[in-house]
C-alpha cells in the first residue's frame, strides 16, 4: 500500500481565545527596523592645468554652493588634492560626476571628479 508521507509537517490549528485562561489573546510588538539607503559622496581631485575660476564655476553650478562655500572647497581640493563637493543617492551623485566630467571635457580641462559610498 502505498503511503503519502506529507512534505511539510501540518501547523497547529489557530485556537479560539480559551476563557479559562481569560480569553485574552497576546500580540507580540516587533520594532521594524529600516536601514538608511547607502549614501555617495562626490569628490574632485587636484590637477595643475584646470582654471580655479572654471572649478569655482563647476561647484557652484552642479553642486549648488555660493560664491563663497565654492570657492574654499575648491582651495581645499587645491590645498589637500581632493575634497566633498556633496552628498547623495547613488543615482544622483553618478549624475554628477557626469555633469562635470562633461563640462570639464567640452571646455578643454582635465578636471576629475569621483564618486563613493560614505563611511567606507
Ligand atoms: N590646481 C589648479 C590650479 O592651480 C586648480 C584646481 C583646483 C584644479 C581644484 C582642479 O579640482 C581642482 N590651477
Amino acid at each position: 500500500m502505498a503511503t503519502n508521507i506529507p512534505s511539510k509537517p501540518l501547523e497547529p490549528p489557530i485556537q479560539p481565545p480559551n476563557p479559562d485562561e481569560g480569553g485574552s489573546v497576546v500580540l507580540e510588538r516587533r520594532t521594524q527596523r529600516v536601514k538608511p539607503p547607502q549614501m555617495y559622496q562626490v569628490l574632485m581631485l587636484n590637477d595643475d592645468y584646470t582654471p580655479m575660476e572654471f572649478v569655482v564655476v563647476v561647484i557652484q553650478e552642479f553642486f549648488g554652493k555660493d560664491l563663497e562655500s565654492a570657492t574654499r572647497i575648491m582651495l581645499k581640493i587645491h590645498l589637500d588634492g581632493k575634497a566633498v563637493c556633496g552628498v547623495y543617492s547613488k543615482d544622483v551623485a553618478v549624475t554628477k560626476v557626469d555633469q562635470v566630467l562633461d563640462a570639464a571635457h567640452k571646455a578643454g580641462h582635465p578636471l576629475q571628479c569621483i564618486c563613493e559610498p560614505v563611511d567606507l
